[in-house]
């Protein structure tokens, strides 16, 4: 049987470790290279389940770097990418942009480069639906609405999505993007809305809500996600956009409620801090075109499904301890001005 050799990056990280983790049991067809920095949002204990298959190899390494993504397309003879590393906070974005271009958008770029001299079949980006900016009350993202990028974060995502589809618009490069809703599940780095309010719940801290807590974003499983990813993978048209979103918009005070209510902990524990700089208003998807042409549709209920990654961040205490310890306290310092 021949195997297609996938390049994936960041693959330590929460979405791509719960791809590799779901995805690489089901596919002895394919060999994995999983290339990932190892930031502080990267974790090889997420990789245990996969990392004594025999298709699998992990490579510490950093995507902006020519020679190592050369070298690593030339040794495993890579066909395919799927370039999930990004550095992916908005909160620290606003801190600090620099590493956010460097990874994002030169990251990219040499993905892309190396990809197109090494004669790639397909090129996934994975990309984000922060990049169409903000909506107002009314209406959805599609994918034919202007990309209007509003923090550091987004607009090194929008950067590489346009990059990408000129790769595929003026070297028949065959790259499809992908553009996610927020997602949630297991192994979530604690700096994102949902996993902060869990732990600090089950710590007893107060739980810091931007502005009036009423900005609206839409929630998807990391599961549905990450199928979504694997079938615009497969099916994907070249030099096509694909959103993924399961429809569950929910104002940010409703989760932070929701989380309390199933820890049977206050309400008093809710602080309403000062506002994100630039913090979108709504984001919601439309995905009814990876809907209607490549059958996909989310399957996960939002409620179940959020009971169970708040059972899992109660189960796993020692992840996210370990998770916490060192740089994380730091940053949440910074940007909360508190332990
Ligand atoms: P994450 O921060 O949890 O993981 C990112 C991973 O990339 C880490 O393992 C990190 O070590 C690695 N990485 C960072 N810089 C690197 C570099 N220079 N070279 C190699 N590896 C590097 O992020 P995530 O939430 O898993 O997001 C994965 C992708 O999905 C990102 O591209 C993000 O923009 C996109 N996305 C995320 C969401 C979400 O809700 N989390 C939604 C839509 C799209
Ligand atoms: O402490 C907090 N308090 C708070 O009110 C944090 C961390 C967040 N929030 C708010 C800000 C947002 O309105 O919660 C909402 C969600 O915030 P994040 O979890 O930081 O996600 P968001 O900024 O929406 O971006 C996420 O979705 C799109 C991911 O981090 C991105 O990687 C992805 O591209």
């Amino acid at each position: 049987m021949s195997q297609k050799s996938i390049l994936i990056t960041g693959g330590a990280g929460f979405i791509g470790s719960n791809f590799i983790n779901n995805l690489l049991p089901q596919h002895d067809d394919w060999f994995v290279v999983n290339l990932d920095k190892l930031t502080y949002a990267g974790n090889l204990e997420n990789l245990k389940p996969v990392e004594s298959y025999k298709n699998y190899s992990f490579v510490k390494g950093d995507i902006a770097n020519r020679e190592l993504v050369d070298y690593l397309f030339a040794k495993y003879n890579i066909k395919y990418v799927i370039n999930f590393a990004a550095e992916s906070h908005v909160d620290r974005s606003i801190l600090g942009s620099e590493v956010f271009f460097r990874t994002n958008v030169i990251g990219a770029n040499v993905l892309l480069e190396a990809a197109r001299r090494h004669g790639a079949e397909k090129f996934l980006q994975v990309s984000t639906d922060e990049v169409y900016g903000s909506l107002g009350p009314e209406g959805l993202f599609t994918e034919s609405t202007p990309l209007s990028p509003n923090s550091p974060y987004s607009s090194s995502k929008a950067a590489a999505d346009m990059m990408a589809l000129a790769f595929h618009h003026t070297y028949g490069l065959p790259v499809v993007i992908t553009r996610c809703s927020n997602n949630y599940g297991p192994y979530q780095f604690p700096e994102k809305l949902i996993p902060l309010m869990i732990i600090n719940a089950l710590n007893n801290k107060k739980l810091p809500v931007y502005g009036d807590g009423l900005n609206v974003r839409d929630w998807i499983h990391v599961a549905d996600h990450n199928r979504a990813v694997e079938l615009v993978f497969e099916k994907g048209k070249p030099g096509e956009v694909y959103n993924i979103g399961a429809s569950r918009e929910m104002k940010n005070i409703e989760i932070v409620k929701l989380i309390l209510k199933k820890l049977n902990k206050s309400e008093d524990l809710i602080e309403y801090v000062k506002d994100r700089p630039g913090h979108d208003r709504r984001y919601a998807i439309d995905s009814s075109k990876i809907q209607n042409e490549l059958g996909w549709k989310p399957e996960i209920e939002f409620e179940t499904a959020l009971d169970n990654t708040i059972d899992w961040y109660v189960e796993n205490k020692s992840w996210w301890e370990r998770v916490i310890s060192g740089e994380y306290q730091k940053y949440y310092k910074t940007q909360y001005g508190s332990d």
